[in-house]
């Protein structure tokens, strides 16, 4: 019989039911095993008389949230770009270090340069760093590789990080992340090696979805579209980097292809916005990328809520358009650059980045049958964790109904 564990005397936000933040307010959860086995408010616990729990903390009146949901990382990669940061003050931008063959390709030579084991040697702290701050789901996307055996190791540290850390993964391939420079002119030549890598890389189980870069920097509309009809023969779902620094139209090809998601979307046009209402394709947006980059043009948000599109919200964790491992940081960035709400920000780190990922009900959300993964904050509401920035707030993480809080490290 596995043990049930009671925690009292917390305000809870569980993201179901239609009160703001799906708000119990003194309430408790009753946790048996991996899940949730009861939720609710602290006079109707009495009332119900849940048979005594083999173990009960107090949680003193403190907030608690769903575990968060990291949508969209790069999280294995060697090296860093601190170089190319300091280029950037010097007057030089993104993309002409990216053509000039730095950026995305500078972290591809390091990463190839690392053994597996030192990948995932630099992958831990950082997962580790994500979970002092309230993660338990992540996505990590491949892109650093560029070959068939370097995708492949990536993909490997990605599932790997499951044995050594307690968390879920969702990795995604991203083969069409950037053309390596044994490929250099010949981008046509590189999708379709990327098209023959998949269903190898696939049959090793190492591919939940697939992603490319449909940009000016990266690939076209309709190279990403090969890469899009190969994952479809292979019946994985599909994600896209779209409009990002520019209009691709990417996203309608996305929404096309039913896409999990589309991701960044600064660029979004408002047929890419009715494109995914029509496909229920989730929108992610990642300020993290927008503020280093110094973008000044905002993802379309107005036209997103008005057309029913779920926003979804993530680090981006990457070397080069968003060195950061702070979600908190992230949703205060929303708020304050976006103009998005507290509520808003807080479901598109939690059940709207499960829809993101396509995962199963019961991820992002906490309600009784599901599992059980949470965060306590040193906080009374969510709305006081975003309100401020560049602070340490989180006081346990429970994964699965085990306190985890010894694996997380807070971001040094
Ligand atoms: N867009 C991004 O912001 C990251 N990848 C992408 O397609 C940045 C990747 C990098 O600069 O290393
Ligand atoms: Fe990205």
């Amino acid at each position: 019989m596995a043990d049930t564990v009671l925690w009292r005397n917390a305000n809870i936000a569980t993201f179901c039911g239609d009160e703001p933040y799906g708000w119990i307010e003194r309430g408790a959860i009753v946790t048996k095993g991996n899940h949730v086995q009861w939720i609710g408010t602290m006079d109707d616990l009495s009332v119900q008389q849940i048979a005594s729990p083999d173990a009960e903390h107090d949680l003193e009146g403190a907030c608690v949230t769903p575990g968060l949901i990291d949508c969209h990382t790069h999280l294995v990669y060697a090296g860093n770009r601190a170089r190319e940061f300091e280029l950037r003050l010097q007057g030089a931008t993104y993309e002409e270090i990216a053509r000039a063959g730095g950026g995305i390709r500078s972290t591809v030579a390091a990463t190839r340069a690392a053994t597996e084991k030192e990948l995932l040697a630099l992958a831990i702290p950082r997962a580790r760093a994500l979970m002092g701050e309230g993660v338990t789901t992540l996505e990590i996307k491949s892109g650093y590789g560029l070959s068939e055996a370097h995708e492949a190791t990536s993909l490997r540290v990605a599932r790997r990080l499951v044995q050594e850390l307690p968390l879920t993964v969702r990795t995604t391939f991203l083969g069409a992340h950037a053309i390596p420079p044994e490929f250099e002119g010949r981008a046509d030549d590189y999708v379709k090696a990327v098209c023959e890598w998949m269903p190898r890389l696939n049959a090793d189980g190492l591919i939940d979805a697939v992603d490319a870069f449909c940009e000016r920097i990266g690939f076209s509309a309709t190279q990403t579209r090969r890469v899009f009809e190969s994952a479809r023969a292979l019946s994985l779902p599909v994600k896209l980097h779209a409009e990002q620094l520019s209009d691709q139209q990417g996203a309608a090809l996305a929404a096309e292809f039913r896409a999990l998601s589309c991701d960044h979307l600064e660029y979004l046009s408002d047929a890419g916005v009715a494109a995914m209402a029509a496909a229920g394709t989730v929108a992610v947006l990642l300020p993290g990328a927008y503020y280093f980059l110094r973008e000044t043009q905002m993802p379309p948000i107005a036209a997103l809520r008005a057309a029913g599109v779920p926003i979804a919200l993530a680090t981006d964790h990457n070397p080069g358009s968003s060195p950061t491992l702070s979600p908190l940081l992230m949703m205060n960035m929303a708020c304050t650059l976006f103009r998005m709400t507290p509520e808003e920000v807080w479901r598109g780190f939690t059940v709207n980045a499960a829809r993101a990922l396509g995962l199963p009900d019961g991820f992002g959300v906490l309600r009784v049958g599901e599992r059980a993964d949470f965060a306590v904050w040193d906080a009374a509401h969510p709305r006081d964790l975003v309100y401020r920035f560049g602070h340490h707030p989180l006081r346990r993480l429970v994964v699965a109904g085990v306190d985890v809080t010894h694996a997380t490290q807070r971001i040094s």
